[in-house]
């Protein structure tokens, strides 16, 4: 379905990229719940190959992505603490949705290759503690001469033949169907509230909507009202010019808006135009609203794996990053996600990053290191934490202080300069201009009185940390921002008056 069943005045989740579940757990009682956020994507957590070259990627992060079995047992914690998370985190009010890779198995390893929870398997002979043999795609049911996906512009490679090498499952069998729902209603039972679907443009859409028919409601015992279907949201990676789309998908739930981070890279980079985004979802050629998940980055596209291209904005570029975020978090158009990743040496050869498979920060014997919070709120041991940098925590506030209140006074300067507000409850400028400020008196709609910047600053103790914005009797305020600021942006909305 495509509710997120998010707790209500809820309306942003965030990817917790690796994180181990006891650090997850408490991040949900010390920072998402208290400020706000809805949910969480974590990390798979079924067990997977142990990938290690002698030299190459050692423990890399795709490790995860190469499913050997469905025990609950991986570099970010153990079933019981996955369990304890879930709990704690709805507790807090903050759901958890499982990353679920259903599309395949590992790809090609030598016999005996160990995977994380212990299991045995075979990749070669197709033997997995689940399945074997006929329970994966062959030269019957896949086209292609390598038995690998080779042509993008044949529908029946990209569902029925291998994706990199992965042994491809059969999702059209009625075992295979009924283990990998059994996985997920386990999950289900220990509270989870909804799920990624890792390459979902790899399954067929009807294949998904039988797994998905099978799925338990929600647990009641985790406060969920009776009845209610898991969030589903598929990863289809449709940036157009392939004849399978995520319309395709939109009847089974969600689908991830590739177009969206892509084109905001573009408007931010100046490729484009920002003063362009007043019809910015469906009026660009992007899936309804209502349908769509949309970020900036992902854990893929952050490193240049999936789609985007070097258009894409990440951390490194924090300045014009934030911007974005702070956009996508005031405009009104799908689920947002804010992602939260780890640090690592880049090394450019030939416009590929050598190092685009480093794994999480991790000790001596690989094992993932815990989150540490320093005494500014910020994280160590090379998590960055994004989602705490206080202009995305602070628009993750806005956007749940705004609701559904509509886009108006949609104002532009010259081509990257904007404002508007959302009704009478929030107002933004954006400055990304490269010399010329924001100068003037603007309608914010808003009730007369004194708002603290959110990007600047926040409301603490009754006081503002950053920029006072006074708001006058008829609603009008002076915006003030010049092209070289810190951070080019006043957010001010009604949940942080003075
Ligand atoms: C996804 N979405 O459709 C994930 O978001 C993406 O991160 C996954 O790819 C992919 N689908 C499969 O779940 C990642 C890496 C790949 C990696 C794969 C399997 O982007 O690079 O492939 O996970 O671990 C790796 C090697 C390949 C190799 C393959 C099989 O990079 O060269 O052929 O493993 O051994
Ligand atoms: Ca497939």
């Amino acid at each position: 379905q495509w509710d997120p069943n998010a707790q209500s005045g809820r309306s942003t989740f965030v990817h917790l990229f690796e994180w181990r579940w006891e650090d997850i757990a408490a991040e949900c009682e010390r920072f998402l719940g208290p400020k706000g956020f809805a949910g969480i994507q974590v990390s798979p957590p079924g067990e997977n190959v142990i990938a290690w070259y002698d030299s190459g990627p050692q423990r890399p992060w795709w490790e995860r992505y190469q499913p050997v079995s469905y025990r609950l047992e991986t570099r970010s914690g153990s079933e019981s603490q996955f369990q304890d998370m879930v709990s704690r985190c709805n507790a807090a009010g903050v759901r958890i949705y499982v990353d679920a890779v259903i599309n395949h198995m590992t790809g090609w390893w030598p016999s005996g290759t160990p995977a994380t929870g212990g299991s045995s398997f075979d990749a070669g002979s197709l033997s997995y503690p689940d399945f074997s043999g006929s329970d994966f795609n062959g030269p019957n049911e896949c086209p292609s001469a390598s038995g690998n996906i080779e042509n993008y512009q044949n529908p029946i490679e990209v569902r029925n033949c291998k994706l990199v090498g992965l042994n491809d499952l059969k999702q059209n069998s009625d075992y295979v169907a009924g283990v990998l729902a059994g996985y997920m209603n386990k999950l289900i039972d220990y509270g989870v509230a909804g799920f990624r679907i890792d390459a979902s443009k790899h399954m067929w859409p009807g294949d998904l909507g039988s797994i998905f028919s099978r799925l338990s409601n929600l647990n009641t015992n985790h406060g969920f009202p009776s009845g209610t279907r898991p969030f589903i949201f598929q990863e289809v990676i449709d940036l157009g010019g392939e004849p399978i789309t995520g319309s395709e998908y939109v009847g089974n739930g969600r689908v991830t808006e590739f177009k969206y981070g892509k084109f905001l890279g573009e408007i931010f980079r100046k490729q484009n135009q920002l003063q362009y985004v007043e019809n910015f979802g469906e009026g660009w050629g992007m899936l309804a609203g209502g349908n769509a998940v949309v970020f900036t980055d992902n854990h893929d596209n952050q490193r240049g794996h999936g789609a985007g291209g070097d258009m894409i904005l990440t951390f490194r570029v924090p300045r014009l990053y934030k911007m974005a975020n702070a956009f996508m978090l005031a405009w009104p158009y799908g689920y947002p996600k804010v992602m939260s990743s780890y640090y690592w040496d880049q090394n450019w050869q030939g416009g590929q990053d050598q190092n685009d498979w480093v794994g999480p920060p991790h000790d001596g014997n690989y094992n993932t290191l815990p989150v540490t919070i320093n005494g500014d709120g910020s994280c160590g041991n090379g998590w960055i934490c994004e989602h705490r940098w206080r202009q995305i925590t602070n628009m993750v506030q806005f956007r749940n202080n705004v609701g559904l209140e509509p886009v108006e006074n949609f104002w532009s300067g010259t081509a990257h300069q904007i404002a508007f507000s959302r009704g009478s409850s929030g107002f933004i400028a954006i400055n990304n201009d490269d010399s010329a400020s924001i100068q003037g008196d603007f309608m914010t709609g808003l009730p007369a009185g004194d708002y603290c910047d959110v990007i600047s600053g926040s409301l603490e103790n009754g006081s503002c940390t950053g920029k006072v914005i006074t708001v006058n009797g008829s609603g009008m305020a002076n915006i003030n921002i010049s092209a070289s600021e810190e951070d080019p942006v006043i957010a001010i909305h009604t949940g942080a008056k003075r």
